[in-house]
């Protein structure tokens, strides 16, 4: 983090079906034909094929903001809402339209297609508590295969899939090989994991520590094998698959 700016991919996952408890909260809200997107905040955009999930702090309050009238709305935290009024990211500078309020809690379930991910029939919306209000835009998609911080949030919602009120299938889903390295095989996360014995969530420190060596192996090191730029080294695929995902109005710019 430091000092710098972080240059992140903000990905457009459009809502297919809402769960019933945040249906009732935008009910007449959101005009027919509008289409609401959950904008998760990624700095690893060649790992999109691996897509899973996306993750939403349950205790976050987040907002629906009008992007294009009638046509274009984001699940956002309000904090990244702002940010984004002041990137000319919505239409007119410094304003930014709110027309639904709900906590992550309420959109438990949701089902969001996904760009780039083999999960063609969409990935649902679940809760992980580690999600920051203060970073992003307080939604994280998940890629099990290369974030040590998603892996273990993954097995944990499998392994209490009734402590979280949601559905086993939802969280047992296949991951995707996408990147091979020398030292981690092509499951970094799932290695790394399981080698330092994290067993929850929970375990910041170890899986900062995780996060860290996942990260610069996976950069310095990292093979794609999967999708448009198999064979290409993960620092020449991540500005190519950036590109394509800017390109085809999927994804935008945002910076913090
Ligand atoms: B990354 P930095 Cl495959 N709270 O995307 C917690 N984590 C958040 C967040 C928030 N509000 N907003 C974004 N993030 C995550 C992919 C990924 C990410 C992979 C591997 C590592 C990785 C899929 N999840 O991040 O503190 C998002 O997860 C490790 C650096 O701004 C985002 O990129 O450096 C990353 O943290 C941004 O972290």
């Amino acid at each position: 983090e430091g000092l710098g700016v972080q240059e992140y991919t903000a990905l457009k996952l459009r809502v297919k079906e809402w769960a019933p408890s945040a249906h009732s909260k935008i009910e007449g809200k959101i005009p027919e034909g509008g289409n609401v997107y959950f904008v998760p905040a990624t700095l690893r955009p060649e790992t999109m094929y691996g897509q899973t999930h996306c993750f939403v702090g349950p205790g976050i309050t987040y907002g629906i903001y009008e992007m294009k009238k009638g046509k274009e709305y984001y699940f956002i935290s309000d904090r990244a809402a702002r940010n984004m009024a002041f990137q000319s990211i919505f239409p007119t500078w410094g304003e930014y339209p709110k027309v639904a309020e709900l906590q992550g809690a309420d959109v438990v379930g949701t089902l969001v297609h996904a760009p780039l991910s083999v999960q063609k029939n969409g990935v649902r919306i679940l809760p992980m508590e580690s999600v920051k209000a203060s970073k992003g835009t307080g939604v994280v998609t998940s890629v099990p295969s290369d974030s040590p911080d998603d892996y273990a949030t993954m097995m944990d919602l499998v392994k209490k899939a009734e402590y979280y009120k949601i559905q086993k299938e939802w969280a047992e889903v296949d991951i995707l090989p996408i990147i091979e390295t020398p030292s981690y095989g092509n499951l970094t996360a799932k290695f790394l994991v399981e080698k330092m014995k994290i067993s929850s969530p929970k375990d910041a420190k170890q899986l900062a520590e995780a996060k860290d060596l996942a990260y610069k192996e996976g950069f310095y090191q990292g093979k794609m094998i999967y999708g448009d730029f198999a064979g290409k080294s993960v620092e020449e695929a991540k500005p190519l698959v950036r590109q394509q995902l800017l390109d085809s109005g999927e994804a935008f710019a945002y910076a913090e």
